[in-house]
């Protein structure tokens, strides 16, 4: 407990983190944090805090300048050093031998990249000598333009197709505030990661829509948003993780500190980093203001977040209905898809009691048999729209939401690299056309598909591939985990 240890020795500061499966290695990556004689919480106070970027603030101005410094000194070592600039991408994979090592489509997008980009920020604080550095991050939904800093000549700069994803649906207000009201730890993954982390990575195109993503600078900016996500997804708006021990237990041992060591990290260990390790400057994220800075939280506070943190909830993603609505469909993006299904009138009356009761949530499901063989698209959903198409506005009441492609399908040793399942949430939808009168028990649901170009046109408008299933999925919310 962090009140245990305020009067206490070092020692003490660093056990009270190695209880339970899954904290073993806490002590081992927080030991340069909590030693010395400073208290706790004055070491809390002291860690390095992660901004949101923008111009006109001078703490802004000052990471960024750091950051800067980091990435030329990454870039000036040897390939050979598992510190630089290439070794570290490399992690993740690279533009021509596509994804490594990086986490998608699974229950660790989050924590694996939690890991990743700590690492990297130890990296970033050993060569510039600033420990106290903190990465930036791109909160693309109140900042929609890239910052500057990244775009003009200089280490920053990485060629791309877009530099702002301002206009784009995956981060607006209407998409995120479901999103973010979810309380359910994997749903809330899967729809960050399909929705605004994979646009994000097909918007700004170039090596950032490939396994060489890393390679762009502005990856880490955008990564450090997604870990803001999580962070205020579980520590700000206070919903649970998974406490399911082999989540919690799984480690990687792939990542280097500072120095250049060797370090296995878990995934339990990753869900005290924000509280420990770093902290960030909250910021508004769709209707989610920001809230009190964790430094100004009490001792006791700190412990009740620090017990809840570890204890997790027992949650699963339960699928209470399922209604097929098209099985092993070929999708070409050149032409929007439209599939109906005749609802059976009691599903019917189970979805209409779903969006009436406010205790379920109906999603659309997609599963994509396989990743097309290029991204340079985001996929529109619209429901009971037969005319939907790339002239539809976003701001029509049949549109439900919007994911995009990320990663390779199958690595040669079998394991998949990128999401090919997608979670849109449709409540709100299903309950606008009803109020309209578009949505009646005993008429069909249909689900339209419009596929968008990130840029002017398609690179490819032949490309096609195959659906293995859309479905509608309805899930309890959680009320009160345990
Ligand atoms: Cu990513």
């Amino acid at each position: 407990m962090i009140i245990d240890s305020l009067d206490s020795s070092t020692e003490l500061s660093r056990r009270v983190f190695i209880k339970g499966i899954g904290y073993l290695s806490l002590g081992v990556i927080f030991s340069t944090m909590l030693g010395g004689c400073e208290s706790i919480i004055k070491q809390i106070e002291n860690r390095p805090v992660r901004r949101r970027l923008r111009t006109g603030s001078a703490e802004v101005d000052s990471a960024i300048a750091i950051y800067r410094d980091a990435v030329q000194r990454m870039k000036a070592l040897p390939a050979s050093d598992p510190r630089s600039w290439t070794a570290q991408a490399a992690l993740h994979g690279t533009v021509a031998g596509g994804f490594n090592l990086c986490q998608h489509g699974n229950n660790h997008f989050f924590s694996w990249h939690r890991a990743y980009v700590f690492y990297f920020e130890r990296i970033c604080q050993e060569l510039t000598g600033e420990k106290t550095f903190g990465l930036p991050y791109w909160n693309w939904n109140q900042n929609p333009a890239m910052h500057p800093a990244f775009t003009g000549a200089g280490p920053l700069f990485h060629p791309r197709n877009n530099t702002s994803v301002a206009g784009n649906p995956a981060f607006s207000d209407s998409t995120l505030n479901p999103i973010f009201t979810d309380n359910n730890f994997f749903t809330f993954s899967g729809q960050v990661e399909g929705t605004p982390h994979n646009t994000l990575h097909v918007a700004v195109g170039g090596d950032m829509a490939s396994g060489g993503s890393a390679q762009d600078p502005v990856f880490w900016m955008h990564h450090c948003m997604v870990d803001y996500c999580w962070a205020k997804w579980n520590i700000e708006l206070e919903h649970d993780n998974t406490n399911d021990a082999s989540w919690i237990g799984t480690s990687w041992n792939h990542f280097v500190d500072g120095k250049g060591a060797s370090v296995n990290v878990t995934a339990g260990t990753t869900i005290l980093m924000p509280l420990l390790g770093y902290r960030y400057e909250p910021s508004t994220i769709g209707r989610f203001t920001a809230t009190r800075d964790l430094r100004a939280a009490s001792v006791a506070e700190l412990n009740k977040l620090e017990k809840r943190l570890k204890e997790g909830a027992d949650i699963r993603f339960d699928v209470k209905k399922r209604v097929p609505i098209a099985r092993g469909t070929r999708l070409s993006i050149a032409r929007p898809f439209s599939a109906e299904v005749q609802v059976p009138a009691d599903d019917v009356s189970a979805l209409m009691e779903a969006t009436t009761g406010r205790e379920e949530r109906v999603f659309v499901n997609i599963e994509s048999a396989e990743l097309p063989q290029v991204n340079d698209f985001f996929i529109r959903v619209f429901i009971n729209l037969p005319g939907a198409d790339l002239q539809t506005p976003t701001t029509d009441p049949h549109f439900a939401g919007s994911f995009a492609f990320f990663g390779r399908h199958m690595d040669a040793d079998g394991t998949r690299r990128g999401r090919t399942d997608f979670l849109v949430n449709v409540t709100e939808t299903l309950q606008r056309l009803r109020q309209e009168g578009q949505l009646r028990a005993g008429e069909p649901i249909q689900v339209q598909l419009v596929a968008v170009p990130a840029t002017e046109a398609f690179i490819s408008p032949e490309t096609d591939f195959t659906l293995k299933s859309i479905d509608l999925v309805v899930t309890p919310v959680i009320i009160h985990p345990k």
